[in-house]
């Protein structure tokens, strides 16, 4: 079925040329001038144009209409609400030049199509256009990259020690992620691909004195609300990326690098439950990266619960060396 649609196609393609070469043929034979635009044909164009515009605007209009719903639910960590109302600033600045760019160029071609009563104005440079067109739009992005720098700084410098937090390291393999509990001592233990046997697959070091109440999960893992999550992440294999959708965060994985940031929690999942009418609703990590043939199903899911229920969780699970 598949070669019978693109040998149509091709043959489609064929005839049209060969048709388009007859009629020049027929063109030139007659004395017609083929390859010059009559003002007709520009004023066709330029109109056709024009209507185009109201077609794109209203198929922009109409998506917007569709797949609105399918949207993210509020943002579930701190940062997260910063970076949702940056996105909604982005989109009404863009939206309004967006909508008169295209309005502009596509009535333009209308009204300047081509006129043998009018010759073009040729000038080859103007400083005045060039400092409205380079100075406008870097004040705007000036505005939006200080605001994003600010919400960055916040995910992405590292939690001090000193503070209370939770540290967790992520490592991504195809197709599957591990989490890593920091455990009592707070402080993860050395890990290396080198280190990599049977069933200990992420490759902690076994010997390392702070491994030794290290926790390894997989599956889901569980975070308590309102306390800061600092996140370390590996990958052992390819590139990776931890996205976690509901809390506006993502971060690759890189083998051999160590990559981080840190959100905090904000509505557990069993209030996103209610918020979002859904009560199958479950917060995810899912890799980003197009990792392979499994990549899809590269998934864990995270359950945020008050801290009480974190603690029980967090008791019934065995740390790595026992
Ligand atoms: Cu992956």
């Amino acid at each position: 079925m598949t070669i019978i649609v693109i040998v149509t196609i091709i043959l489609v393609v064929i005839v049209g040329s060969q048709l388009l070469k007859i009629a020049e043929i027929r063109a030139v034979s007659k004395g017609e001038l083929i390859y010059e635009v009559s003002e007709k044909e520009g004023k066709f164009h330029g109109v056709t144009m024009f209507i185009g515009f109201f077609v794109f605007i209203g198929f922009f209009a109409w998506q917007m209409y569709k797949w609105y719903g399918l949207r993210l639910p509020v943002s579930a960590s701190v940062h997260g609400v910063d970076t949702d109302w940056l996105t909604g600033l982005t989109y009404i600045i863009i939206t309004p030049v967006f909508i008169i760019s295209h309005a502009v160029l596509l009535y333009f071609c209308m009204k300047y199509s081509y006129s043998s009563k009018r010759k073009a104005t040729f000038f080859s440079h103007s400083n005045k256009l060039e400092m409205i067109w380079t100075i406008a739009p870097s004040l705007v992005l000036t505005v939006l990259i200080l605001f994003g720098l600010s919400s960055w700084n916040k995910i992405m410098t590292p939690i001090p020690a000193e503070t209370d937090h939770i540290l967790i390291e992520l490592t991504g393999q195809q197709f599957t992620w591990t989490a890593r509990y920091a455990g009592d001592d707070k402080k993860l233990g050395r890990s290396h691909v080198t280190f990599i046997e049977g069933v200990n697959a992420t490759g902690v070091d076994t010997e390392d004195v702070n491994s030794k109440d290290d926790i390894l999960v997989k599956g889901e893992f569980h975070l308590p609300v309102g306390v800061p999550v600092q996140f370390v992440f590996r990958s052992i294999d390819v590139l990776h990326s931890a996205y976690f959708p509901h809390f506006r965060a993502q971060m690759n994985c890189v083998p051999g690098v160590v990559t981080q940031f840190n959100f905090i929690p904000t509505i557990t999942s069993k209030e996103m439950k209610g918020i979002t009418s859904n009560e199958d609703f479950n917060y995810i990590l899912l890799c980003n990266k197009i990792c392979g043939a499994a990549h899809y199903n590269m998934q864990m899911d995270i359950i945020v619960e008050s801290q009480e229920d974190y603690d029980k969780w967090l008791a019934e699970q065995k740390t790595f060396i026992e």
